[in-house]
């Protein structure tokens, strides 16, 4: 185990078509982050992940590009891109960004040439296949729509797509393909960039011969075919050899976006540390209200399986280094989600109870854009708003079937969209993000919700995050002390020890909406209480509703 600055410092997650827009056209923009990075150092973040700024046609907002070395037009140019990334240098906060390699977009020159014919030089790019008796090769499904292939009827066979038919997957067994994402990698950091955010990546070696899927036998139709695709052990190849041949003699990181993975073989991407991924992205925890359906299948959480998830986690990872977050662009907002937001009073309070749990954890914060100020999820009215190919895909397929009404709860809860609304900084027209009409509706509560009303209040939700994060970054323990889980059976209550050398610290939380009984050890009720989020002194019988409490005992 090793110190290293991306252990230590507390990421931020801009989603840039929704953070700022410096030319009042809707869209965030280069231009406006760099406005915004003194607040960024204000708040005291250490690195910035930037979601997708290249090229693309925005079927899937950026995550379908059609050029690794061009950046978006309405972001900037690569000349604004560079002044980004040398000022936040200057204020010695690191830049990393979105790696999208398991697919690029149908637009993008390297797919173009592969449909042409199938003797194409690029043809081996991309996964074509054949079809079966006139249908799909395998009976794969995708994230985004029933089937994972597209029929080319130029020359009669099909291409894989995991994601949108605007996404076609790579072909990472094409040494030419790993030759070319290992260059633009490096032409990347010889740029400066501090590392990446590698989009799905534990899903670009596929099980030679493309079996069906089906976990359950006798399943029909087009499955979620994980076990097909995801963890392959020539996944572990590729990542060796890109950490081989991008990383060495670089002070750069990488952390994995990697569905489908489990706390059991976690370590495989992490152990021995600077070989494969840096850290990942689990989802086990942003499963937890997801049913045997899947994402849109949703199922109440509990507590107790909250806690589990965490705390198993922390033990999993004990000898590598876990990721925390509560949020990122594709989920909902974690105060609608995980705590409440009937009432402000409520909503401000179980903000910053989810923040203390989260961001005290043994482990690398990752805070997603107005996470800090308690964004919530967003009252859509009509599907007409939405803007998300999954939520829109999901929506039709739905509808069609006469099932619009419970779908659109769903979406509600569950969509996208939820995250995506433009960042709240005053309570001016369009909430300061743009003078122009923004290119998704915002949400309603910006007036209420907002940066400039937080940082005037101190009580605010932001005042507590930048406390906590000021906290974290100034106590090694915080950063590198291990992690115990205390009283471990409470069905409201999580609660845990960071221990380093002499250093101690209790963190407890109520993530309840009642009063949680718990009377503390001689042992706890003496430590010092650094910090709360409630104005009543602390009881040692027990909680109020979505308490927080950080104590130092040594
Ligand atoms: O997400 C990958 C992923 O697993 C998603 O399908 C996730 O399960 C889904 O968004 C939950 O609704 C990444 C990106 O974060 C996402 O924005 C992209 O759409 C996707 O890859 C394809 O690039
Ligand atoms: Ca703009």
């Amino acid at each position: 185990m090793t110190n290293a600055w991306w252990k230590e410092c507390v990421f931020y997650q801009i989603y840039p078509r929704s953070f700022m827009d410096s030319n009042g056209d809707g869209i965030g923009d280069l231009n406006g982050i760099i406005a915004k990075l003194d607040y960024l150092k204000w708040l005291g973040i250490g690195a910035i992940w930037l979601n997708p700024v290249y090229d693309s046609p925005n079927d899937d907002m950026g995550y379908d590009i059609r050029d690794y070395e061009k950046i978006m037009t309405e972001f900037g140019t690569m000349a604004d891109f560079d002044r980004l990334l040398s000022e936040a240098h200057q204020r010695g906060m690191r830049l990393i960004m979105d790696l999208v390699v398991n697919h690029s977009s149908d637009e993008h020159a390297w797919f173009v040439e592969s449909r042409k014919e199938k003797d194409n030089p690029y043809r081996d790019y991309y996964i074509w296949r054949p079809g079966k008796n006139g249908k799909e090769p395998n009976n794969w499904a995708s994230f985004f729509t029933p089937s994972a292939w597209k029929h080319d009827p130029a020359s009669n066979e099909w291409y894989l797509h995991l994601f949108s038919e605007k996404q076609p997957d790579l072909n990472w067994e094409n040494p030419q393909v790993r030759e070319a994402v290992f260059a633009m990698i490096n032409r990347w950091f010889d740029r400066g960039i501090d590392g990446f955010r590698m989009d799905v990546i534990n899903v670009i070696g596929k099980k030679p011969g493309l079996p069906d899927g089906g976990k359950t036998p006798g399943m029909t139709g087009y499955v979620m075919a994980d076990e097909q695709f995801a963890n392959q052990p020539q996944t572990h190849e590729y990542l060796r050899e890109m950490r081989k041949r991008c990383f060495a003699g670089r002070d750069v990181m990488c952390v994995g976006e990697t569905p489908f993975v489990t706390r059991e073989i976690a370590p495989d991407y992490l152990v021995p540390e600077g070989t494969e991924l840096d850290m990942l992205f689990q989802f086990e925890l942003m499963d937890i209200d997801s049913g045997p359906g899947g994402k849109w299948d949703i199922v109440p959480w509990s507590p107790g399986k909250l806690k589990s998830i965490l705390f198993g986690w922390q033990e999993a990872l004990k000898d590598s280094w876990n990721s925390l977050f509560w949020a990122n662009h594709d989920q909902p907002r974690p105060v609608s989600r995980f705590g409440c937001d009937d009432n402000e009073e409520l909503r401000v309070r179980s903000a910053k109870m989810l923040a203390t749990l989260m961001l005290l954890l043994r482990g690398t914060p990752f805070i997603y854009q107005g996470e800090e100020i308690g964004m919530t999820n967003v009252p859509f009215s009509d599907p007409a708003e939405l803007r998300d190919i999954e939520s829109l895909r999901f929506y039709e397929i739905a509808a069609a079937r006469g099932e619009g009404a419970q779908t659109w709860q769903r979406i509600l809860a569950k969509g996208r969209d939820n995250a995506r609304t433009p960042m709240q900084w005053d309570d001016s027209a369009y909430a300061g993000f743009s003078t122009g009409e923004p290119w998704i509706r915002m949400n309603p509560n910006y007036p209420v919700i907002n940066v400039r009303a937080a940082q005037t209040d101190p009580n605010s939700v932001l005042h507590y995050y930048r406390d906590l994060i000021a906290l974290r970054n100034s106590h090694p323990s915080l950063i590198y002390g291990e992690t115990q889980a205390v009283f471990p059976e409470h069905p409201q209550v999580a609660g845990y020890l960071r221990r380093l050398d002499d250093a101690a610290w209790l963190v407890l939380v109520n993530l309840s909406g009642e009063w949680a009984e718990l009377v503390l050890p001689e042992a706890f009720a003496g430590g010092q209480v650094v910090l709360s989020n409630v104005t009543t002194p602390p009881s040692n019988d027990g909680l109020l509703l979505y308490e927080a409490r950080v104590i130092k005992l040594g």
